[in-house]
């Protein structure tokens, strides 16, 4: 039994996204990344068509290739220049009023303290529709020489990520009770007995006093996560109220949705609580041939060159210098794992092939809107998924398609929900709840005061 599907869309602050460039494609409007005109577009075209969320995705750091910057990362846009997600989504909160905004965060490079306070500004103009993506940043061998703070290890940015959400809690959830802002001119304007100081003494961060926001309406902002490792899906699986998995069959899907769930069981939260979201893409046309051929032209777009500088960013791996026969197993990483273990069974030239076809990103389902729609449903019934992340190959042709002709066979088959005017926060809207508040089982609640 297929479940109701949530739907977000898959939105990058750049020209190119997911380690492939496409801004050349006649139908890119993305190159205009820096433009609110595009923005106002895409965040319309999200909330006509009933998608929960929008999300931007984000990174810190550039492509090297054995510590050098090759050109054609520059001259292809693969990584640089991007704006601030958050600031992005600030300008879209006029814009919209049902549509869940949803930015992606690092916690190795930003102090918590000030993070949390971006966090909630958002989360307050908006009325409780933000979500934030929490990442320990793949590419941070780079990032971490331009904030010139030291690198840690794959495992140990989990255990840093741990002790950055205990210091946003007690934020977020602890350093203003709800209704300590009173703003009543013939009382007080804050009530001095629910304002209260924080205390954090850890490891990786000190924080000490009061919170520099009120509390927003959800308090914590909707917590997404996508970390595939098994340090990743522990995280995942304790914080994570949406998590993220790649693209897969859907026996895949099964064994990544089975293992986040078993992994908030284990922190004594039900296995429903997690919303397990599968990133999708998808290119549509009135016949196979057709869809087929279009996807042909986005690889054209493409400088294979730009493939090899585009893994070296995620895993650091220059594939140029192996033999294409090289098994992949016989590579190891500490920046992004999951993206050299998920090709355990590939060699190198595989890799080289499939990343220049779509990168990171996920692999695009191709053909016409009845195999597409049957393609998801099918991956949602055997993966266990309540819902995908939808991921345009050439933004915003690829919404635009995904919108007019798959989504209505969705509603018409019933497994997503009509467009509806309703309007709540992002938490009760994306998790079916009627409180806006972190579930009691979730480990934030308990810093709740
Ligand atoms: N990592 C980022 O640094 N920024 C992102 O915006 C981002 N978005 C993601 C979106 C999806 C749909 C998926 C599946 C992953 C995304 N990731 C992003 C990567 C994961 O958050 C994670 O950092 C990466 O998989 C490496 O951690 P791992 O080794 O635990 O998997």
């Amino acid at each position: 039994m297929v479940k109701q599907l949530r739907l977000g869309l898959f939105e990058n602050a750049q020209a190119n996204d997911s380690g492939t460039s496409t801004w050349r494609h006649p139908d890119n409007q993305r190159y205009l990344f820096d433009r609110l005109d595009y923005w106002g577009q895409t965040a319309k075209l999200a909330e006509d068509a009933g998608f929960d969320f929008l999300f931007l995705a984000d990174a810190w750091g550039w492509a090297e290739v054995n510590g050098t910057r090759p050109d054609i990362a520059t001259t292809e846009g693969l990584d640089l220049p991007r704006l601030d997600p958050a600031i992005v989504l600030a300008a879209l909160i006029p814009q919209t009023t049902r549509l869940g905004l949803v930015a992606t965060g690092s916690v190795l490079l930003e102090p918590p303290y000030s993070f949390a306070r971006r966090m909630a500004t958002l989360d307050i103009l908006s009325g409780g529709r933000i979500g934030w993506n929490i990442v320990t940043t793949g590419t941070a061998d780079t990032a971490v020489q331009a904030f010139g703070v030291d690198m840690v290890g794959h495992d140990e940015r989990y255990v840093m990520a741990d002790e950055f959400m205990q210091v946003v809690y007690k934020l977020w959830e602890e350093a203003w009770e709800r209704d300590a802002l009173v703003r009543d001119k013939n009382g007080v304007f804050a009530d001095a007995d629910k304002v209260h100081r924080i205390a954090h003494e850890g490891k990786y961060f000190r924080s000490h006093g009061y919170g520099n926001t009120q509390r927003s309406p959800q308090g914590t902002p909707v917590l997404f996560q996508a970390g595939a490792s098994p340090a990743g899906r522990e995280f995942g699986g304790k914080h994570g109220e949406a998590i993220f998995v790649g693209s897969g069959t859907a026996e895949q899907l099964l064994g990544h949705s089975s293992a986040i769930r078993a992994e908030a069981v284990k922190n004594g939260r039900r296995a429903d609580e997690v919303k397990v979201m599968s990133a999708m893409a998808a290119i549509v046309g009135s016949t196979e041939e057709e869809a087929k051929a279009k996807y042909a032209s986005v690889a054209d777009a493409q400088d294979p060159a730009l493939t090899v500088a585009s893994y070296a960013w995620f895993t650091g791996l220059d594939l140029s210098s192996f033999d294409r026969d090289t098994p992949m197993k016989e590579l190891h990483t500490e920046l992004s794992q999951t993206q050299v273990a998920r090709f355990a069974d590939k060699t190198v030239g595989n890799v080289l092939d499939d990343w220049h076809a779509h990168g990171v990103g996920a692999r695009p389902i191709v053909g016409t809107p009845e195999q597409v729609a049957d393609k998801m449903i099918e991956l949602a019934d055997g993966g266990d998924l309540d819902g995908f992340l939808f991921a345009p190959t050439i933004p915003p042709a690829s919404t635009k398609d995904f919108v007019e002709h798959v989504l209505p066979i969705l509603r018409e088959r019933g497994v997503v929900a009509p467009v509806s005017e309703e309007t709540s926060t992002l938490r009760e809207r994306l998790l079916g709840t009627d409180s806006p508040d972190l579930a009691e089982s979730h480990p934030g609640s308990a810093y709740r005061r």
